[in-house]
C-alpha cells in the first residue's frame, strides 16, 4: 500500500459559520429529551424474571439493551445434529445474536402417546449448539407451526380428532397438552432464567393464530407457565391485524410477521411494495410500550413443485432486498428482527406440505448445503453495524429535511441516549433502478449541515443506506459520514473504523478532532482532506478494495484514527468476530470466505474459518498481538503501514474421491407385485370405516382415506376386488391428494393410466365377467395440507372420495360393491423404523420390505445400469453402494443430481443409507439436485443408495444419476459423527 501525505486545505468558511451558529438548538433539544428521560424507568418485565425485560425501544438482557437479530433454523430439516453446530456457527459468524427454533410436534410423535427425542430428534443438542455459538433462542413450540410442513407440524394422528384443532375443546386440549408437556421438558431447563443459564430468552405462543379463540391462546400461555416457562411470551400476528395485542391470550410482547416480496419467484425482479412507514405507524398505535418486533421477516421465499427454482428466489430476495427492506425496518424503529429463513435445509422424507418439494433452501442467506451467499455477507454488514453502534438501539423518529423527496425517502432516527442521528435512505419507489442524487440536512451538536458538502451522495438503483451523524465512537467524534459504517474498534494505540459504499461512489467522512491545531493525514491520492477549526473532512471515491486513511492525533487525547474505506465487494468480506464478549471487543479481518471465530491467547489470535481459494488477508490486530493462526496453523504476516497486517491463507486442493455412479454396478428389481390380480393382500388393512373425521366428504363407503387407517405418508396402495358381471361396463375413481400427487391404476394387472388428482372413468375394460377382478391403485402423496386458517384444512383426505362400478344402478352398486384393502408404510403409526421416524418411508413394496436399507441382500437382483437401458413398467428399484472420501480439514458438501431426458412422466424416491433424502418429479421439477448431508453421508467410506422409480405413464427409463460436490472448502467444520442408520438386519 502506498501512502502519501494528505493535503490539508481549509474548510469553507461559510460551512464553518453555519456550524457554529446552528450548534445550539440541536444540543438543547437533546438535553430536553435527556431531562424527559430522567427518573423515569419505563422498563417492563413479565413478573417472573428480570433477566429479560423490555421498554418501548428494545429488549434488555440483564438490563443491557440489545438488538435481537435472529434467524430461523429448523433442526428437523437437517437430519445430522453435528451439522446444527456447523450452521449455528455460521449464524454467529454473520453476527446473528439469536436463532428461532420451531419445534415440530409431528416430527416427534408418530402415534398418540408416543414421543421420540433421540438421535436426529434430540432437541437438547440444538440448544447446546445454539449456546456454544453464543446465540439466544426464541422457542416456538406451536402446537401449530405451519412452516410448509406436513399438517403444519401437527402429527398425522391428530387428523382423526372429532373436534377442531386450534380451539378450546376437550379433545384437542388433551392432545396439545400432551405435546406441550413433552416439549416443555426440554424448553424449561434451557431458559436463560435457570441458575446455570440457558439460551432461551423468549417463548412463542401458537403461530400466526387467526382463530380468535382467546381462551385457547390463554390456555396455551397458562400451560407454558404451569410447566415452568419464565421467559417472556411472544405472539407473531399474521400481519398488522391487532390480534392478541392485549387482553385474554395476549403475550408479553406482541409483534407481527411480514413477507414484503411475497412468494412468486418466477418474476424475481418484481417487487411490489413502496417504501413507507406503515410498520412504525402501526406499532405506534398498537403497542407503543413494547419494542417493535418482526417475529418473522422475509429472509427468502419457498418455491412450489414446478416452480422456477431457488436460484430465482435467491435473486428475488437478494442482497439488495436485504439492504432495502431490512434497513427500512430499522428506520421504522424495529429492534427485534427474525429472518425467516436464515438456513432452510431439507424437507426430507415426507416432512413437507404439498406446496413445497424436498429442498427448502428458501433462497436464504445460508444455502441448503451450508454455503455463504452475497446476502449472508450483506446481513453481516448490517448485523455488525447494529451491534456496534449502540446509540441506534433506542431512537425516536424524526422527519429530516432532504432534497429530491420526490424520489427518495429518508427516515430519521434520533438516539435518546446520545446526540447521535441516523438517516435511513431508500428509494420511495422501492424497486426503482434509477440513479438518484440527494442531500440531507443533518442536525448535530456541531451544527446543521447539508450533506454531502462537496461530493455526491447517491442511491444507485436498489440500494439503501443508514447514515450516521454526531456520533462519539471509541475516542473519536464523527460529525457525519456518507459512507455506511461496518464497525469500529479501539485497537490500543489507535482507533479503527470500517466504512463502505458501492465502488466508484463518492464519500465524505467528517470528524471533529481532539482540538489539536494540526492533524496528520496519511493516505493515497484518491482521498482529499480538508482541515479547519478542528473539523477534518475526508472526501474520496470508494475503491475496488480498501483505502486506508491514517489520521494522527484525530481523537480525544490525540488518539489516532485509521479509517478503512472499502468498496462494497471488499466490504462484504470484512469480518469482526467478537474476542471478548464482556468488553465487547472485536478483531477485524478481511478476505476469507468465512470466519467462524477468533480467540485471543497471549500475543496471538486464533482464527477459525473456511476458504475456497488461496486468500490474501488484511488483519487489524489489537496492540500486543503479534501473530495469528488460521485453523491452528501459524500464518506468516507482514506488518504494513499503520499496523495493517497482511498475509496469505494458502488453499491446497484436496484429493476428494467419490464413485462415478454412471459406471457403478447397479442392482435392479421390479417393485410393484401389488398390480397382479393374484397378489396376496390378506395381511393388508381392510377398508371398513363407515365414518371419517376428515374434512373431505366421501361419496363412497367404506371410507377410502389412507389416514383413517393409520397410513400417513408417501405411497399408498389400494386394492379393490369385485365380482364381474356382464352389466359392469367399467368403474370410476375420484382421487384426493395434495399438489403434485399422482395415482396410477391397474385392472387385473393391466395398466389403465396415471393421473393428477381428480376423477377418472375407466371403460372398455377386459373385465372377467365370471369371477374376481382386482383394481390396484397406487397413490403417490406429497404430504398433508397445513392449517394456517384454523379451519382443519390439515384434515383434508388422501385417497378416494368416490369409487363406483359403472353400468349398475344404485341398488346394484350397493351390493356389488368393491372390497377394498389398503396398505401404506409398514406398521402404520407403529413405526417399523422409529429411528428415521414417521416421515421416512411410505407404502411401496420395497419400502415395506426394507429394500431402501443398508445391508439389504440384493445379490439375487438383476444387474443393471443407470442410465437405465430399458424402459420399465411398474415400480422399479435400483441399488448400489458407493464410496466417498473427503479428507480431514475440508468441507465438500455433496449432492446427487438426476440428469434426465426421459419424456414419460415418473416420480422417484432417493434413499441414502436408508434415509429418504429426495423426491424427484421429472415432469414437474424444478429440483434435480438433492443435498446429501454429511453424517447421513459417510464421507470416509461406503454408502448405500437405493432409488425407486415410479412411472406415472406406463413405463419410464431413468436417466443419469451423478454425485456432485457443491463446493470445495478448506474448512474448520466441526467433526460430524455418523447418524445412527439401522440396517436391514437390524429391522429383522
Ligand atoms: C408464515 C408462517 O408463520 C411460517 O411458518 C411459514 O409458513 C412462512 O409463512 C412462509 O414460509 S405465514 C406468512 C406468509 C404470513
Amino acid at each position: 500500500m502506498v501512502f502519501v501525505k494528505g493535503v490539508l486545505t481549509s474548510i469553507s468558511l461559510a460551512i464553518a459559520a453555519v456550524a457554529s451558529v446552528a450548534a445550539r438548538p440541536a444540543q438543547l433539544k437533546f438535553e430536553k429529551r435527556q431531562e424527559d428521560q430522567q427518573g423515569i424507568d419505563d422498563t417492563s418485565d413479565n413478573g417472573l424474571t428480570e433477566r429479560v425485560t423490555w421498554d418501548s425501544y428494545t429488549l434488555k438482557l440483564d438490563g443491557e439493551r440489545v438488538f435481537l437479530f435472529s434467524g430461523e433454523f429448523h433442526y428437523f430439516r437437517l437430519p445430522s445434529p453435528d451439522l446444527w453446530t456447523d450452521i449455528l456457527q455460521k449464524f454467529r459468524a454473520l453476527d446473528y445474536n439469536g436463532v428461532s427454533f420451531y419445534f415440530n410436534w409431528g416430527y416427534h410423535s408418530p402415534k398418540k402417546g408416543v414421543y421420540n427425542f433421540d438421535g436426529v430428534r434430540d432437541v437438547q443438542k440444538a440448544f447446546d449448539a445454539a449456546e456454544e455459538a453464543d446465540l439466544y433462542v426464541i422457542s416456538r413450540a406451536g402446537p401449530y407451526i405451519n412452516a410448509e410442513t406436513d399438517c403444519g407440524g401437527f402429527p398425522s394422528w391428530l387428523m382423526d380428532m372429532r373436534s377442531p384443532a386450534r380451539y378450546s375443546n376437550e379433545e384437542y386440549n388433551a392432545n396439545r397438552k400432551e405435546w406441550l408437556t413433552e416439549i416443555n421438558k426440554f424448553l424449561v431447563p434451557n431458559q436463560i432464567t435457570n441458575k446455570k443459564g440457558g439460551p432461551i430468552i423468549l417463548n412463542q405462543l401458537e403461530n400466526e393464530y387467526t382463530g380468535h379463540d382467546a381462551e385457547y391462546m390463554e390456555a396455551i400461555k397458562q400451560k407454558f407457565l404451569a410447566d415452568g416457562i419464565e421467559v417472556p411470551s411472544i405472539f407473531n400476528d399474521k400481519g398488522m391485524n391487532n390480534y392478541f395485542v392485549n387482553g385474554t391470550g395476549a403475550p408479553d410482547i406482541y409483534g407481527f410477521d411480514k413477507y414484503p416480496a411475497g412468494f412468486d419467484c418466477s418474476n424475481p425482479k418484481k417487487w411490489a411494495t413502496n417504501a413507507s412507514t406503515e410498520y412504525m405507524d402501526y406499532y405506534a398505535i398498537t403497542n407503543p410500550e413494547q419494542p417493535s418486533a418482526l417475529w418473522e421477516f422475509q429472509g427468502g421465499a419457498f418455491d412450489p413443485w414446478n416452480g422456477p427454482g431457488y436460484s430465482a428466489c435467491r435473486q428475488m430476495v437478494n442482497e439488495q432486498y436485504a439492504k432495502i427492506y431490512y434497513k427500512s425496518n430499522y428506520g421504522q424503529g424495529v429492534r427485534i428482527q427474525n429472518h425467516y429463513m436464515t438456513y432452510g435445509g431439507i424437507s426430507w422424507g415426507g416432512l413437507a406440505t404439498p406446496s413445497v418439494y424436498t429442498s427448502y433452501d428458501y433462497g436464504a442467506p445460508i444455502s441448503e448445503p451450508g454455503l455463504m451467499t452475497t446476502k449472508a455477507y450483506e446481513v453481516k454488514l448490517q448485523a455488525t453495524f447494529l451491534h456496534t453502534v449502540k446509540p441506534f438501539l433506542a431512537t425516536e423518529y424524526f422527519e429530516p429535511k432532504i432534497d429530491n423527496s420526490d424520489n427518495i425517502l429518508v427516515l430519521g432516527r434520533a438516539s435518546i441516549e446520545a446526540p447521535t442521528k441516523f438517516y435511513v435512505a431508500h428509494h420511495l419507489n422501492t424497486p426503482s433502478d434509477n440513479l438518484d442524487e440527494f442531500h440531507v440536512t443533518v442536525n448535530t451538536t456541531d451544527g446543521f449541515f447539508n450533506i454531502p458538502k462537496s461530493s455526491k451522495l447517491v442511491l444507485n438503483g436498489r440500494d439503501a443506506k443508514v447514515l450516521v451523524a454526531d456520533y462519539d465512537f471509541e475516542s473519536q467524534h464523527l460529525v457525519y459520514s456518507t459512507s455506511e459504517i461496518f464497525t469500529h474498534q479501539d485497537v490500543g494505540s489507535y482507533d479503527v473504523i470500517v466504512v463502505y459504499a458501492y465502488e466508484k461512489e463518492e464519500g465524505e467522512f467528517v470528524i471533529k478532532t481532539g482540538g489539536k491545531r494540526n492533524v496528520k493525514v496519511e493516505t493515497n491520492d484518491s482521498v482529499t482532506s480538508e482541515f479547519s477549526d478542528g473539523v477534518l473532512q475526508l472526501t474520496y471515491t470508494h475503491p475496488n478494495g480498501t483505502t486506508p486513511v491514517y489520521i494522527s492525533g484525530a481523537g480525544k487525547k490525540n488518539k489516532d484514527l485509521l479509517v478503512l474505506i472499502s468498496g462494497y465487494e471488499t466490504a462484504l468480506l470484512w469480518w469482526a468476530p467478537v474476542i471478548d464478549k464482556k468488553k465487547d471487543t472485536r478483531v477485524l479481518i478481511n478476505g476469507p470466505y468465512l470466519v467462524r471465530s477468533a480467540y485471543v491467547s497471549r500475543s496471538s489470535v486464533a482464527f477459525t474459518g473456511d476458504i475456497d481459494q488461496t486468500t490474501d488477508i488484511q488483519v487489524i490486530l489489537p496492540r500486543a498481538i503479534t501473530s495469528i493462526t488460521w485453523n491452528g496453523k501459524k500464518v506468516k504476516l507482514h506488518k504494513g503501514d499503520h499496523s495493517i497486517w497482511t498475509g496469505t491463507l494458502k488453499f491446497t486442493e484436496p484429493e476428494v474421491k467419490y464413485t462415478d455412479l454412471t459406471k457403478a454396478k447397479w442392482k435392479y428389481s421390479p417393485g410393484s407385485p401389488e398390480t397382479d390380480s393374484d397378489f396376496d393382500d390378506s395381511e393388508w388393512t381392510t377398508a371398513d370405516r363407515l365414518t371419517t373425521n376428515s374434512v373431505t366428504t366421501s361419496d363412497t363407503l367404506p371410507i377410502l382415506y389412507a389416514d383413517d387407517y393409520g397410513y400417513h405418508t408417501g405411497s399408498i396402495w389400494f386394492r379393490g376386488t369385485f365380482n364381474g358381471s356382464s352389466e359392469i361396463t367399467g368403474f370410476n375413481l375420484t382421487c384426493i391428494s395434495g399438489a403434485a400427487s399422482a395415482w396410477m391404476v391397474w385392472l387385473n394387472g393391466e395398466y389403465l393410466g396415471g393421473f393428477d388428482v381428480g376423477s377418472q372413468e375407466f371403460r372398455n375394460l377386459d373385465i372377467n365377467i365370471k369371477g374376481k377382478n382386482v383394481i390396484s391403485a397406487l397413490l403417490w402423496t406429497t404430504g398433508h395440507e397445513e392449517d394456517g386458517g384454523s379451519n382443519d384444512a390439515y384434515k383434508t383426505a388422501r385417497g378416494f372420495t368416490s369409487a363406483k362400478l359403472l353400468g349398475l344402478n344404485d341398488d346394484q352398486n350397493q351390493t356389488a360393491s368393491i372390497d377394498w384393502k389398503i396398505q401404506g408404510n409398514l406398521g402404520g403409526e407403529d413405526l417399523a423404523d422409529p429411528v428415521r421416524g414417521a416421515y421416512n418411508e411410505g407404502g411401496l413394496y420395497g419400502e415395506r420390505y426394507g429394500w431402501h436399507l443398508p445391508g439389504f441382500p440384493d445379490s439375487k437382483w438383476e444387474d443393471a445400469s443407470i442410465p437405465e437401458e430399458k424402459s420399465r413398467t411398474g415400480v422399479s428399484w435400483y441399488r448400489t453402494t458407493f464410496d466417498v472420501d473427503i479428507p480431514e480439514g475440508y468441507d465438500v458438501p455433496m449432492s446427487l443430481r438426476y440428469v434426465d431426458e426421459t419424456k414419460t412422466r415418473y416420480r422417484s424416491l432417493l434413499f441414502l443409507n436408508g434415509w429418504q433424502l429426495g423426491r424427484y418429479a421429472n415432469d414437474l421439477g424444478p429440483q434435480t439436485q438433492f443435498y446429501l448431508p454429511r453424517g447421513i453421508l459417510n464421507t470416509s467410506g461406503l454408502n448405500t443408495l437405493a432409488v425407486a422409480v415410479i412411472p406415472i405413464d406406463e413405463a419410464a427409463q431413468i436417466g443419469k444419476l451423478i454425485l456432485e460436490p457443491y463446493k470445495v472448502l478448506q474448512s474448520a467444520i466441526p467433526s460430524v459423527d455418523s447418524v445412527e442408520s439401522p440396517s436391514y438386519q437390524d429391522r429383522q
